[in-house]
């Protein structure tokens, strides 16, 4: 039998690198979009090697998503192209809701205007909840407070019209923030990480958000398992377990035994701050069987040991202890 065709936009991305991994360890052929850039960036795909195929393209350029369609005749297709910054979104808003808002839409109508019955995995997010009050579910009021949440919207809405208007296998994957050793550097999970195992101070901005982290490993899964479906739906990936961004300093810190360095820079406080997003997960459990098996304290560790290695590559050996404690993990 014929392998099934993958279509992955924002390959390049951290979820991209993951999922792309785990199609090709389940046989499919995989194929992933990427827009020009002066420098390369597939750092994250790299060893996948041509095992992956590439195709320039870019979410704001509806006639490379068509021919990229065509030539690829995928039996799934994940959108995972996105401006992903929610701080960076309220600077270049106009840019995020071409991208994040009006991208989505081009690929609708290019897989409405080809026949195509390719499944449609849309990456839609927490940010959307805003601050309406957790724990949030697939029933929660909807209420971002950034561009980016506010793009993410309304390829959110555009996802479940298509799906009912066109009868389009679309899902929404409303994930929770998720995270890993190729996390952007410029997420706080990674920043904390970077400076803890360098044994430097970090700049932050709010230290009293709360975010539901879990591995992004976990969460490619699940949007495979989401298009696996007889019927498209729209589903929380969340653990249920949130922490402030005090209590991560605190653990990133403290796996190296240090006491957190941390100053705060008010260009790192948002015009918009989005307060507690923890998830409730239960119909993903339900329905795709979907557990997350990696822990908060579990993912920390791993993004600290993989900054410890990289440190000490630099000889920036800040996190070594004349008297090491013991790690209790
Ligand atoms: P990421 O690491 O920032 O990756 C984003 C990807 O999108 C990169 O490959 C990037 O390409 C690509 N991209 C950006 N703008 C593009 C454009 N105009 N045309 C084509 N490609 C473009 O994000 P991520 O963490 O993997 O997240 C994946 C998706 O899930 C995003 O849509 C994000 O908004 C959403 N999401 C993420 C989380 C999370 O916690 N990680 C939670 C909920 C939803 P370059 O490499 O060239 O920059
Ligand atoms: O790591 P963050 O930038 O993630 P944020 O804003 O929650 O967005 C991530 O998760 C979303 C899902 O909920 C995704 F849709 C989105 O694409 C992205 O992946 O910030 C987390 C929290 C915020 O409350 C922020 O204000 O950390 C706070 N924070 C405090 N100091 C900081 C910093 N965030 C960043 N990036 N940098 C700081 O210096």
């Amino acid at each position: 039998m014929a392998s099934p065709v993958a279509l992955i936009s924002g390959v390049t991305g951290q979820d991209g690198a993951y999922l792309a991994e785990f199609l090709k360890n389940k046989d499919y052929e995989v194929h992933g979009i990427v827009r020009r850039c002066s420098t390369f960036n597939r750092g994250r795909i790299d060893h996948l090697g041509l095992s992956l195929n590439l195709h320039y393209g870019d979410m704001n350029d509806g006639s490379s998503l068509r021919r990229i369609l065509d030539l690829v005749a995928p039996d799934e297709i994940y959108n995972l192209a996105a401006q992903s910054h929610v701080a960076v979104s309220f600077e270049i808003p106009e840019y995020t809701a071409e991208s994040d808002g009006l991208g989505p839409l081009r690929f609708l109508e290019a897989l409405k205007a080809s026949g195509s019955k390719a499944k449609f995995y849309q990456a839609s997010t927490s940010e959307m909840f805003g601050n309406s009050p957790p724990p949030q579910n697939e029933l929660t009021p909807l209420a971002p407070r950034s561009p980016y949440g506010a793009a993410k919207l309304y390829a959110y809405w555009l996802v479940r019209q298509y799906r009912e208007a066109y009868g389009i296998h679309a899902s929404n994957g409303i994930l929770f923030n998720h995270e890993s050793p190729i996390r952007g550097e410029n997420f706080v999970t990674r920043k904390v990480c970077m400076a803890a195992a360098r044994g430097e101070y970090v700049k932050l901005g709010n230290l009293s958000a709360v975010r539901d982290w879990g591995h992004a490993k976990d969460y490619v899964e699940g949007m495979w398992l989401m298009l696996q479906q007889e019927e498209p739906d729209d589903y929380i990936l969340a653990t249920g377990k949130g922490h402030s961004i005090w209590q991560l300093v605190e653990e990133a810190y403290g796996y190296v035994g240090l006491q957190p360095k941390v100053e705060i820079n008010s260009r790192h406080i948002r015009p918009l701050e989005v307060d507690c997003l923890i998830g409730d997960a239960t119909k993903a459990r339900e329905k795709l069987g979907w557990v997350p098996k990696i822990s908060f304290k579990q993912l920390v560790a791993e993004m600290m040991e993989a900054e410890m290695t990289q440190a000490k590559k630099r000889g920036l050996r800040g996190w070594e202890r004349e008297d090491p404690i013991q790690r209790t993990d």
